[in-house]
């Protein structure tokens, strides 16, 4: 089915590109509806050549320090005893999803102004504080609505495509700018890396971008890293601007992501609004934050093919704002 171009969505307000009308008033998937069977049998599938296959996910406890006050990951191994002997062992975790590797779901981020999230769900109407998991099949939709879970259940599996710009952009092995500092990637940036590794973007195609962050912190030291989490935030990323939202909308991209801790450039510029508010809320496009993308940058070289099958399935936490992707390239 034809989808408009972002030039032909409506407003929400003063906010051009609203894409509430596309997939209908009680949709819950947004972007994540391109993927649909026939794309992952007819073109994703088609990527595994090779049954190479290649983890995304940071460890769940990295970064230890988290950006933006976020609470620290924590683990508690539990040693179980029985009759005096060292017994079974259970683990107990604590994650802020917001903190690591992670989906950005449509429940993290509002059009901030209107307090209101994707497709006309108002802020207010969402449980807020400490709740047990609610049964999906016995509540009112107030608990399921836009909550994570729907891409649990769909899974975010389709065909993965890698700009590796720290490849593209770097001169004598240098990159020109500090991934840990604010700096834009511009449009023609991202077409003429794509042109470069002999891409042509297809609908649903779920863009992975290399910008820097990760390698940089595999080569730090530890105090450096901890440096982070005092520091104003200030990191690469993508250009907030009306032409890179052309960009991503037109292009059809399923979801996006990158390794940075924020897909955009942060802090955006003065009076330019936080692009996650168009991309989550207006569109219901997922954003992957924090994916490590060393490896497989290195099999994309070693192979000299930049597209791949991407398996992702989101953890099944209903209502919720995250979740690690658990998420996998198969070559
Ligand atoms: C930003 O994009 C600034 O952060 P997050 O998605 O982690 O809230």
């Amino acid at each position: 089915a034809k989808i408009p171009a972002y030039d032909e969505l409506p407003h929400f307000r003063n906010f051009p590109g609203c894409a509430w009308s596309v997939w209908g008033a009680e949709d819950q998937l947004g972007t994540v509806n391109l993927l649909t069977e026939t794309l992952v049998k007819q073109s994703a599938a088609r990527e595994i050549r090779t049954g190479k296959t290649v983890s995304l996910n940071w460890p769940l406890n990295f970064p230890d320090k988290p950006m933006f006050g976020r609470r620290p990951p924590e683990v508690n191994f539990i040693q179980k005893q029985k009759e005096g002997l060292n017994y079974s062992r259970d683990d107990e975790i604590h994650i802020n999803t917001q903190s690591g590797t992670q989906w950005d779901g449509l429940r993290h981020f509002p059009m901030l102004e209107h307090e209101m999230f994707y497709n006309n769900t108002p802020a207010s109407t969402l449980p807020r504080g400490l709740h047990s998991m609610p049964d999906p099949h016995q509540i009112d939709q107030t608990h399921t609505r836009i909550g994570i879970q729907n891409w649990a259940d769909h899974g975010i599996c389709g065909r993965g495509v890698l700009l590796d710009l720290v490849k593209f952009l770097s001169k004598d092995g240098v990159l020109p700018y500090d991934p840990w500092t604010t700096h834009a990637i511009t449009v023609p940036e991202l077409q003429a890396c794509a042109e470069a590794q002999g891409i042509i973007f297809q609908r649903g195609d779920i863009l992975m971008l290399r910008v820097g962050f990760i390698k940089k912190y595999y080569g730090s030291t530890q105090e450096s890293r901890d440096a982070l989490r005092g520091k104003p935030e200030t990191f690469a990323g993508i250009e907030q601007s009306e032409e890179m939202k052309r960009f991503l909308w037109d292009n059809h991209f399923a979801a996006i992501a990158s390794d940075q801790p924020a897909l955009e450039s942060w802090p955006p510029p003065p009076g330019t609004p936080h692009m996650h508010q168009t991309i989550l809320a207006l569109w219901g496009m997922p954003i992957g934050e924090f994916f490590d993308l060393e490896k497989l940058a290195k099999v994309c070289d070693e192979y000299g093919r930049y597209t791949f099958f991407v398996s992702s399935w989101p953890l099944n936490i209903i209502g919720g704002a995250a979740s690690p992707p658990n998420a996998a390239a198969f070559f």
